[in-house]
Formats: structure tokens, C-alpha cells, sequence
């Protein structure tokens, strides 16, 4: 830090550490730049000279401000304050670790210079590089990081809080603290109330060619579902009638109407694709499946028709596929997941093989699960109920086939919603 401060030929007067853990490293600091120090108290002492700064100094010098970790920049403001209270000038803040969590853009707002050893994001790319964790590790860690408005309002959720206001992970993940943080998206309290009620995380994917069939499925599975997922596209005799009968059957057992659109165009297009057409899928559909890949204008589009009050509430980005030698490696995950946390209001989650972030306002779905079998033959490659919610922390299973196509649907679904309803509140 020595080093740094040479290096940037900073001015300055006298060495300030901000109580109380950087305290030390000004000691030093101060002595191997053969500098004075002041000391800032953390309250006035109530007896002798009762001042908040220590030491020997004269109005209108230059302090240099020394921090151990940079987070929101808040105690350091606290610090300059008691400074400039005294007639000091306060411009320039070494640390050795920024955070990268708002406090740079905090501390410039007020005039003032945030100098770093390292960031956060110089710690990551040596961690990945170096092996030491996983690029989908450092993508959870970014996430984590990104997501200051839970580290800063701990009133958002009503669980056990540290004592600096931020959560562990395993607090997050409880369900009785994830709640209020799901319910904020109206997809997602939907799907939660029916989760909850039902005791059920498996959506079905009913890939059925005939409308008769399709509903036949749903209204004897319907029971053990949070939703059930379509391909309009593949039902030969898809109509109005249709809507009608599964929008009927989506009330009377409870559950979200999932149109697998898997929507990736020009935000124009999307819209009509949503709304016209044979399929008009926001007239009857709760939720619509959206790629990252055209960017984030398709979001606003999608957000567009959301706001028409139809029956389309919320949208899931797909952050990777299932099948063998998908193109959604970790780095587009990440992008995916820098564009939801950028509309939250549309992504109400994401399709995903692994978790690609540990935020818990999101739910993360995930196809390709089937205790039986572990390929079609035809690219799609399945794994365990357990594997997908507990390995890989996803939170509703997608399953097709090993259901549709089984010998007993009803029994096969109430035994796989069982198995990962107790391993999702296990978890
Ligand atoms: N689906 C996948 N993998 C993906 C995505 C969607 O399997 O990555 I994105 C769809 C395809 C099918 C359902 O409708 O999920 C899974 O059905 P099976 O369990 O029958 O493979």
C-alpha cells in the first residue's frame, strides 16, 4: 500500500485509518512513510479533551484516508465527515481489497478518489485461472456480490440476519426467507403458492402431438404439479377450444401454464410472436421461455406485453440447454444471468442444467432429469432428481418422457414429486 501511494504521487498531510481494523495498517503505513497520523474515535470519549480526531493538526491540510476492505464506502464517508467537521480536506482513499459492491461510485459522488490494492475482480480471475475454484463458483460469487440490495435492506426478508446486515447463503436459502424475496415477482408467487400447497417442485413437459391426449395427461397428472409445459407448436389440432379446456384444467389443479416458446428474435417480432398468430401465447400462458442470445432488448419486449395484463406473468432466460455440446458454456450463463439481473420484473428465472447464480429471487428450472435412462439416442442427456436438485441446486425438475411415456404416468409423477419436493426441503 506503501508502494501504491509512491506510485500515485498522491498529496497529502497526515495518515487517517478508519476505525477500527485499518488502524493498524495506518500505523504502519504512517511509519514507513515516516508520515504523521490522526486518529478518528468511533465515539467522543465522555471525559479530558472529548475530541473525535487525535493527534496534532492544522485546519485546511490534506488527510489520506487508509481502509482494509471497501464494501459500500459508509464508514468511510463516517470518517470523512469527522474530518471535515475539523477544517480537513479529505480526497484520496487507499484499501487493499475493493469489493466491487457500490463503493467506488459512492465515495466519487462525494469528490473522492477510491485507490485499490486489489479487486474483487483481479481475487476471481486468479482464483479461476489458477484452478483454485470453478468459473461457474466465480459466477455464484458475482452474483452474490451484485446482489447489494439484499446486503443493504435486511428488512427485505425476515430471517436471522448477521450482525453486518448481510445474510450467509444458507439463510437465503431457506424457504421462509426466500419467500417474500419470490413473491415480489408475481410469476414467481404463483408458482410458489402452488408449490407450497401441493407439496410439489415437478413441472411436466407433455410433448404430445393431439390435443386430446395432451389433456388427458394433464387432468390425471394434474395433481402432482406445479405446471404443466407445452410445445403449442407440436399439437396438430391446436385451437381455441383447447385454451379454454387447459385453462379450466390449470384452475381446477392448480397449476402454471408453461408455453416452451423459447423465444430469440428482434424485439418487434417477439412481440407479435406473443401476442398474434395462431399460438397467441400471452393470451393463455403464464410463462414463455426467452433466449439470451438476441441481447436484452428481447426483455423489454417481453416486459412490453407482460404489462398488457394478459395471462402471461413472467418470462425464464435459458442460461444453458441439456443437450450434449450445447453452445451455453459458463461465460454465457453469466451474461444471461447479467441480463436478468438487469429485469428483474421479466425473468422470474432461468432454465438451467446447473444453478447459474445463488440470488434466491429467482427460481431455477431445469429439464433433463429422468431416473431411468440417461439419453434419447437423440443429444438429450438426463441425470437424477437428486443430481438436479441437490448437485446441481436447481429447484423445480422439467420431466418429459420418463412420465408421458411410462406405464403408469400417475404413479410415475407422484413418486418423482414426492422424491424432489423432500430433497428440495432437504436442501
Ligand atoms: N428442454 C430440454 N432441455 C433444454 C431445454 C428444454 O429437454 O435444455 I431449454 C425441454 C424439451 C422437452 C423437455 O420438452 O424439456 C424435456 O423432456 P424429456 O424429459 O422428455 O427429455
Amino acid at each position: 500500500m506503501t508502494d501504491l501511494i509512491n506510485k500515485k504521487e498522491i498529496d497529502y498531510d497526515y495518515i487517517v485509518g478508519v476505525p477500527y481494523a485499518a488502524l493498524p495498517m495506518a500505523t504502519l503505513i504512517s511509519s514507513n512513510l515516516e508520515a504523521p497520523m490522526l486518529i478518528k474515535r468511533k465515539e467522543a470519549k465522555a471525559y479530558g479533551t472529548k475530541k473525535l480526531i487525535e493527534g496534532s493538526y492544522e485546519t485546511g491540510k490534506k488527510c489520506l484516508i487508509i481502509e482494509d476492505v471497501v464494501t459500500s464506502g459508509a464508514s468511510i464517508l463516517e470518517t470523512i465527515e469527522a474530518l471535515k467537521l475539523e477544517g480537513l480536506i479529505c480526497e484520496d482513499v487507499i484499501c487493499a481489497l475493493n469489493r466491487e459492491q457500490g463503493g467506488v461510485e459512492r465515495l466519487e459522488k462525494e469528490g473522492i478518489r477510491l485507490h485499490s490494492l486489489v479487486s474483487m475482480t483481479e481475487i476471481l480471475n486468479y482464483l479461476v485461472s489458477s484452478d483454485t475454484i470453478s468459473a461457474d463458483r466465480r459466477i455464484e460469487i458475482e452474483a452474490m456480490l451484485k446482489n447489494t440490495s439484499l446486503a443493504n435492506s435486511p428488512t427485505k426478508a425476515n430471517g436471522a440476519t448477521k450482525t453486518n446486515g448481510t445474510k450467509s447463503t444458507n439463510d437465503l436459502w431457506n424457504l421462509e426467507t426466500r419467500k417474500p424475496l419470490l413473491e415480489c415477482n408475481p410469476l414467481n408467487a404463483m408458482v410458489l403458492k402452488y408449490m407450497t400447497l401441493k407439496k410439489t417442485n415437478l413441472c411436466v413437459a407433455v410433448d404430445e402431438t393431439n390435443k386430446e391426449k395432451i389433456l388427458q395427461t394433464i387432468q390425471s397428472i394434474g395433481g402432482y404439479v406445479c405446471a404443466i409445459k407445452l410445445h403449442a407448436d407440436i399439437i396438430d389440432d391446436f385451437d381455441q377450444s383447447f385454451i379454454d379446456e387447459l385453462t379450466t384444467l390449470s384452475k381446477h389443479h392448480q397449476f402454471v401454464i408453461f408455453a416452451d416458446r423459447k423465444l430469440a428474435d428482434t424485439g418487434n417480432t417477439v412481440e407479435l410472436q406473443l401476442t398474434h398468430g395462431s399460438l397467441h401465447i400471452a393470451d393463455w400462458a403464464n410463462v414463455v421461455t426467452v433466449h439470451s442470445v438476441p441481447g436484452p432488448p428481447i426483455l423489454q419486449s417481453v416486459l412490453n406485453i407482460i404489462k398488457q395484463n394478459k395471462a402471461l406473468k413472467g418470462s425464464l432466460l435459458i442460461a444453458s440447454l441439456s443437450s450434449k455440446g450445447a453452445l451455453t458454456d459458463a461465460e454465457y450463463s453469466k451474461k444471461s444471468l447479467e441480463m436478468a439481473n438487469d429485469a428483474k420484473n421479466v425473468v422470474s428465472g432461468f432454465i438451467c442444467q446447473k444453478r447459474p447464480s445463488d440470488n434466491p429471487e429467482f427460481l431455477y428450472w431445469t429439464p433433463g432429469v429422468n431416473e431411468l435412462k440417461s439419453t434419447d439416442g437423440l443429444g438429450q442427456q438426463w441425470r437424477s432428481i437428486e443430481d438436479a436438485i441437490k448437485r446441481d441446486g436447481n429447484d423445480i425438475i422439467i420431466v418429459g418422457r420418463a412420465i408421458t411415456q411410462s406405464q403408469n404416468p400417475v404413479e410415475v409423477a407422484r413418486d418423482y414429486a414426492s422424491r424432489a419436493f423432500e430433497l428440495w426441503k432437504s436442501r
